[in-house]
């Protein structure tokens, strides 16, 4: 409950000790109910005599955390009528007073202390029929108080003369309570004295949460909390379960902080205890440094299987199949080792270093590989081992495929050490010493070398007889390795170890960089040349469909856009007077040059972007002088400010409709030798006569200025049916701008002009300069300025602006006419707007709201711009309201349940089926759980409680709260339907 009592006489047990001055005056009556509990009640009736004035006095009463303290007070009244005789003397009111004190004083009583709250009167008072009937006519009255500073405070009742028992005191202060959102604790929190503004709190994320979005929430002055935003989510090893963090069970994992479950271990892992954030792996069983904790545990591979060789004069090639088991990964490796055995099985050494492998030895992903520059007479064992992403961590004994594999008998032996006898840019020679110990005829040398930089990548060979070489068409200043074998008859030997040798430098370096450079400046003059051509090129067409544009008509851009993309053919369509290369050609179309002599300025009613804005009238020969706002530009204008202010003048210059501002003509040029407007007050409106030529706007007068301003002066002045009335012509004139394809982009309650006869009339029309001026744009992400609370989330993120765009601030304009002009989304930052806006929340019914109209509003704000209504819609809705009044009773306060029998199935306009309404609010996952549990129908959803909603199967308490809400939602609109029969 958001009340938190500071007194209630009702529950005090003992005596309540209040004063009364004088003695005689008010009377304290203690009597005991039927559970033997007192009840305090306190009466006066001197209505015989005159003068009266009795005072009763509570205790002092500490004020607590409040700042705002309601009274409710329940008492009974005696009629004066009913009593004869006292018609000079008797009262039927009492006065209600305060007193702020720190501490309780004991000093007397001194009513002149005290600050009168209210005179309370009775709602009903009671007769003597009513007496001896024995009937009761309790009222209750409730009065603010505040903002209280001091500790506490003392109440009291001035009696003058009425026959009053006064039943109960009830003193209590509103509360936000003390609440758990989102996985957030949000605390005690007292509102703002000021109802008009909300106190943002920040919630602590609840125990083994933490944060994801800042958990906020919005204490409104009633207590209530409003616009969740933001939420905790359960920490790694706990799940949400009815609304706070619980470990994981045995069994189960989670390794991510979020809104999900726990998860079973996953195949070859296990968890013992509750809250693990990770299953271990079984024995023999691993999880890789980079495999997620969603992942099996894997083991190494088996070894390869069926391994085999192919020899021939250079290559060797080896050949396996695949493990039988991979271990259940997927990253499988095949590693080679070589080793060079002497005729004993333990004179092994390895040997990878002398021979080549294509493509390499290690990290093999195909199941073969080629062995080359092996020697002749060489028994080679090559052991292939498989590997996964595990293999490392696993302290197994490796299991490896064994082949060994003999070259042949006897060979050539090996060339001794290798030297290099001089180096050229280009080339180099090499010499080595024969074989020692030549038992075999030598055939030739085979010598390969390549680039040190490009190792293994490619390689050249040559041959020669004698044992030294002259390799050249090398690199200048290059690294080359060499190495040298022999070839005998049966063979060749081993390859010499490697040699490194550099060629020398080279002065013809510079030459051939010239030569580039001179190439890239040629490519770069040519380049240039191109896009000259280019450019001037295009600027050769551009110009020309430039010129083509601007030759056409206002009459052929219409005909153009009907033809196309009008909205309505046959009606008149906007044209964009930016479409004119010349602006004057638009103002001519679109406006009547007015002769400034015709105006009389009276006085300057506000500012506006431009310069001033006055009243004054207007004559016109032959007609009624009429009464004109003079929107004005400032002297010194340049004529780009010149040009977008008589912008809008030729904008409004194509509407006529009565919800739209009139346009009475414009003030662009002063004929010579005629006098300047008449000026009343002319030192007002300094800036008509230092600008030589004087630039006016002028458009009818309207009474009661902006709308905003206008409802916040009248708060609580209107019926439901002059706000729906307002509502709908503003709609109206919505529809006309709408079918004219005109988007005004800056609807809001500020931009909209209201007449003496409460008629509405939209204005403001920018276009491009709203973005500049409106005092409310802020820059978006997106560059340019946005009214965001006023402007849809699709023409926030990416511009798309459109009628639906304009249906959504309609929707904003309609609450803030509810509500009397309160901002809407209060101090929110824009920031915060966005994000509430995006996870779904809606502002809600203003006070005293009727339902339709809300829903409406709703219907205005629906995420998909398809889904919104079209203004002709919302002009027949408000027409039927306004037909049918008591369609407007029903107050969103008021409605709590839905009728039992919801009749036959109904039209949703919102929702066409359960997979679209649970698609909205983000909940498909439960589509099956609806129609399995037979809620096949919108109007079977709307029945359902919370209860029913975890039956089904919804087992998160956060989804469980964003159904319910929504099915509340579901169940207003059915109800309104129901009774109304009329959709949007
Ligand atoms: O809220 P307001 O009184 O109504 O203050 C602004 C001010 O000029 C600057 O725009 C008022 N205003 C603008 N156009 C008109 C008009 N046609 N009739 C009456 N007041 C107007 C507006």
């Amino acid at each position: 409950c958001s009340h938190f009592v500071l007194l209630d006489t009702t529950s005090v047990l003992g005596e309540l000790g209040w004063k009364t001055y004088p003695i005689n005056g008010w009377d304290a009556i203690t009597e005991m109910d039927e559970h033997n509990r007192p009840i305090h009640t306190f009466q006066v009736c001197n209505v015989m005599e005159p003068n009266q004035n009795n005072w009763l006095r509570s205790n002092w009463i500490s004020r607590q955390a409040a700042q705002k303290i309601y009274v409710e007070l329940r008492f009974t009244l005696r009629d004066c009528n009913s009593i004869p005789w006292v018609s000079g003397t008797c009262k039927e009111t009492f006065n209600l007073f305060y007193h702020e004190t720190d501490e309780a004083h004991s000093v007397k009583f001194k009513p002149q202390q005290y600050t009168k709250i209210d005179t309370i009167a009775a709602d009903e008072s009671f007769t003597q029929m009513d007496l001896g009937d024995r009937i009761l006519k309790l009222n209750t009255e409730v009065r603010e108080v505040g903002p209280m500073t001091r500790k506490g405070f003392y109440l009291a009742f001035q009696d003058i003369g009425a026959c009053i028992a006064l039943v109960s005191v009830r003193i209590y202060y509103k509360k936000c309570p003390f609440t758990l959102r989102n996985l957030a604790s949000f605390p005690d929190t007292v509102p703002r004295v000021d109802s008009s503004s909300l106190v943002e709190v920040r919630g602590a994320c609840i125990d083994h949460a933490e944060e994801r979005d800042t958990p906020k929430l919005f204490c409104g002055a009633d207590g209530d909390w409003l616009v969740p935003l933001g939420r905790c989510v359960c920490s790694i090893a706990y799940e949400e379960i009815d609304g706070s963090c619980t470990a994981c069970h045995p069994g189960f994992y989670k390794a991510y902080a979020g809104n999900i479950r726990c998860s079973k271990c996953p195949p070859h892992s296990f968890s013992y205890g509750e809250g693990a954030a990770i299953c271990h792996c079984e024995t023999g069983f691993f999880r890789a440094e980079s495999d997620p904790p969603t992942m099996a545990c894997t083991r190494p591979p088996s070894p390869p299987r069926n391994l085999m060789f192919n020899l021939n004069d250079t290559c060797l090639m080896l050949e396996w199949s695949h493990p039988s088991d991979t271990g259940g990964r997927r990253d499988l490796t095949y590693n080679v080792q070589c080793k060079r055995c002497g005729p004993e099985p333990d004179q092994c050494q390895f040997c990878e270093e002398e021979l080549r492998f294509l493509p390499r030895p290690l990290g093999l992903t195909d199941a073969t590989v080629t062995i080359m520059d092996f020697s002749a007479h060489a028994n080679y064992t090559f052991e292939i081992e498989s590997l996964n992403g595990v293999s490392d961590i696993s302290s197994f004994p490796r299991q490896v495929a064994i082949i060994t594999v003999s070259t042949d008998q006897g060979g050539p032996s090996l060339v001794g050490s290798l030297k290099k006898d001089w180096a050229s840019p280009n080339s180099i020679a090499l010499s080595w010493q024969q074989p020692e110990q030549t038992t075999m005829l030598i055939l030739d040398y085979e010598i390969k070398y390549y680039e040190k930089e490009h190792e293994q990548l490619s390689y050249s060979s040559t041959r020669t007889k004698a044992p030294s070489v002259i390799i050249s068409g090398l690199k200048p200043a290059t690294w080359y390795v060499f190495c040298v074998r022999t070839r005998s008859p049966a063979g060749y030997s081993s390859y010499t170890p490697k040699y490194e040798y550099k060629t020398t430098g080279d002065s013809s370096d510079i030459a051939s960089d010239q030569g580039q450079v001179l190439v890239i400046v040629t490519a770069a003059v040519g380049g240039f040349t191109l896009l000259v051509i280019l450019t001037l090129f295009l600027l050769i067409t551009g110009r020309c469909q430039w010129y083509f544009k601007a030759k056409m008509t206002s009459e052929e851009k219409r005909t153009n856009y009907q033809n196309g993309h009008g909205p309505f053919p046959g009606i008149k369509t906007y044209v964009d007077p930016d479409t004119y290369e010349d602006p004057t050609q638009a103002i001519h179309e679109f406006t009547k040059e007015i002769d400034p002599s015709r105006i009389r300025i009276e006085r300057v009613i506000g500012a506006g972007e431009f310069g001033e804005v006055c009243s004054g009238r207007l004559r016109t020969p032959g007609k009624k002088e009429i009464a004109v706002a003079i929107k004005t530009l400032k002297g010194g204008y340049v004529e780009r400010q010149r040009r977008d202010f008589l912008r809008e003048a030729s904008i409004m210059g194509q509407f006529d409709h009565p919800n739209i501002i009139r346009l009475e003509g414009v003030v662009t040029k002063r004929p010579l030798g005629v006098p300047g407007p008449h000026f009343e007050n002319h030192w007002l409106c300094c800036v008509c006569v230092f600008a030589g030529r004087p630039v006016m706007i002028v458009v009818e007068y309207v009474e009661n200025g902006s709308l905003d301003s206008f409802l916040r002066q009248h708060d609580g002045h209107f019926t439901v049916i002059q706000l729906v009335g307002m509502l709908r012509g503003i709609a109206s004139g919505m529809k006309y701008l709408s079918d004219m394809g005109y988007v005004h982009r800056d609807l809001a309650a500020r931009n909209i002009l209201v007449n003496s006869n409460l008629v509405c009339k939209v204005s403001d029309f920018g276009l491009s300069r709203v973005l500049e001026d409106d005092p409310e744009a802020a820059y978006t992400t997106t560059g340019g300025k946005i009214p965001i609370r006023w402007t849809a989330p699709e023409a926030i993120s990416y511009r798309k602006f459109s009628s639906a765009s304009d249906a959504w601030s309609y929707g904003i304009v309609m609450w803030e006419v509810m509500s009397y002009g309160e901002r809407p989304y209060w101090e929110m930052s824009n920031q915060d707007v966005i994000l509430s806006i995006e996870e779904g929340y809606r502002l809600p019914a203003p006070m005293g709201c009727p339902v339709a109209l809300h829903q409406l509003m709703l219907h205005c704000w629906q995420k998909e711009r398809s889904h919104r209504p079209k203004f002709t819609d919302v002009v027949t809705f408000l027409d039927k309201l306004i037909r049918n009044p008591s369609s407007l009773l029903p107050l969103v306060e008021d409605i709590q349940s839905l009728p039992e029998s919801p009749g036959e199935e109904m039209d949703y306009p919102m929702f066409i089926s359960i997979g679209d309404w649970l698609d909205s609010i983000k909940m498909t996952q439960y589509k099956s759980n609806f129609m399995a549990a037979g809620y096949n129908t919108l109007d079977s959803v709307a029945r359902m409680n919370i209860e029913d909603v975890r039956r089904i199967g919804v087992e998160l308490i956060g989804h469980q709260r964003r159904i319910t809400s929504s099915v509340q939602t579901l169940r207003l609109q059915l109800l309104h339907e129901q009774e109304k029969g009329f959709h949007v």
